[in-house]
């Protein structure tokens, strides 16, 4: 039996014989009685197997339904494992050279150690899926901690762009240490009820459906227990929530306006300022080396690292929103209301957003660019600035709204 070709007409053939012989023994009926007398008979084993796998194949008869005791993976579970895994392999793996190994102990009564090989082979399976799962585990936080741009997002990221602002190192704090292990736990703990229950209650392996319809422990635990992960979340969600929307003292205060479809910054002149301008998407055909295509925008705002920036924001025409990703930073722009955020940059650098509001045909076009600079560096910048923006602008601008009347 060890000469012959182990295709899966073997491999059916020994499970069949393995599990189903006191069914073939007994003309179907009774229990696993022929056990026994097939290990002492390997031939007499083989052609039962032939003639069970010959009316399997053409289905006149329903498949071999299990008498081994419903309790048992090994019956209804393995073996399928054992085929499926061959049939998606080929027979290049390990297990094909244990196959006929296996399939030659039927002679010589070694029905144990055919139980070992089905073990060890489903074993190998859950290895296996046991090693993708953690390659995807470890290719995804390789991915999440690589792929982080600075101020903007790269081809391939996975994650949140780096944060720049205690906002930001909160948000990411909340989604990566707390949101993200909770959802994994609950879908794999999902996952794995499922694959149980699929595996353990299907018809084959539980023909007969088990009754029970309340267990109260159960369902005063499905119930707690979700409630319980709610607030766990909460109590961080509310308090970053606070933090974003109450505004602490500002070094800086500036107005951001929405357009269609572009910005408009304006530096209060009682904020050293006094002047503002538009600011527009680059063209393709004005981008220079180091331009982001679709973010680079012709007149970036600027402000100083390490200082608290009050933004105001409005809209002009159609609600708009201001987003900017590394800044921890997103609030509406809405026409006749005038909405505030606040950020503070720690790195200098160039940190880009987008409008976050479908507001018509170029909603995509009107990126938000803010370069944090030194404090010199900003210094000069105003200086040149209001010269620079001095003609489109003559009326001076203040600050829209008193300090802490918000
Ligand atoms: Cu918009």
């Amino acid at each position: 039996m060890a000469a012959e070709p182990a295709h899966s007409l073997s491999r059916h053939a020994m499970y069949l014989k393995f599990e189903h012989d006191g069914e073939a023994n007994s003309g179907g009926v009774g229990p696993n009685r022929g056990a026994a007398s097939a290990v002492a008979d390997g031939s007499r084993l083989r052609s039962k197997a032939s003639g069970f796998i010959q009316a399997r194949l053409s289905r006149a008869k329903p498949a071999p339904v299990c008498r081994n005791g419903m309790r048992r993976m090994t019956c209804c579970v393995e073996t399928p494992f054992v085929v499926w895994n061959e049939n998606r392999n080929g027979l290049t793996s390990s297990t094909a050279s244990r196959l006929p190994a296996a399939l030659a102990s039927v002679g010589s009564g070694g029905n144990s150690m055919i139980l070992r090989k089905l073990k060890s082979t489903r074993d190998n399976v859950v290895v296996r899926l046991a090693a993708i799962a953690a390659g995807l585990f470890i290719s995804g936080a390789a991915a999440l901690a690589e792929g982080a741009g600075e101020g903007h997002a790269v081809p391939g990221q996975m994650g949140l762009q780096r944060g720049t602002t205690p906002i930001a190192h909160e948000m990411h704090w909340f989604h990566d240490q707390l949101l993200l292990p909770i959802i994994t736990v609950v879908c794999l703990f999902v996952l794995a009820l499922l694959v149980w229950v699929a595996l353990k209650y299907n018809e084959k392996a539980h023909p007969v459906p088990s009754r029970t319809t309340h267990n109260s422990l159960l369902e005063v635990a499905w119930t707690i227990v979700p409630v319980l992960i709610l607030v766990v979340i909460a109590i961080p969600s509310f308090r970053l929530l606070t933090r974003q929307l109450v505004l602490p003292d500002a070094d800086i205060t500036m107005k951001v306006t929405g357009k269609q479809w572009y910005w408009t910054y304006e530096y209060p002149q009682d904020q050293g300022g006094g002047f503002s301008f538009d600011s527009l998407l680059k063209p393709d055909a004005d981008l220079k080396p180091g331009d982001i295509r679709l973010l680079a925008v012709d007149n970036e705002a600027v402000v100083p690292v390490g200082k608290t920036i009050r933004v105001q924001v409005t809209a002009a025409d159609v609600i708009h929103s201001f987003v900017v990703q590394s800044f921890g930073s997103r609030i509406d722009a809405v026409p006749g209301r005038l909405n505030e955020t606040w950020f503070k940059p720690e790195k200098e650098g160039v940190y880009y957003g987008q409008c976050s509001k479908l507001c018509g045909k170029d909603h995509a076009f009107m990126p938000i660019a803010f370069r944090v600079v030194s404090e010199q560096e900003y210094a000069a910048w105003l200086a040149d600035a209001k010269k620079k923006f001095a003609s489109t602008d003559n009326s001076p601008v203040a600050v829209a709204a008193a300090d802490g009347a918000h």
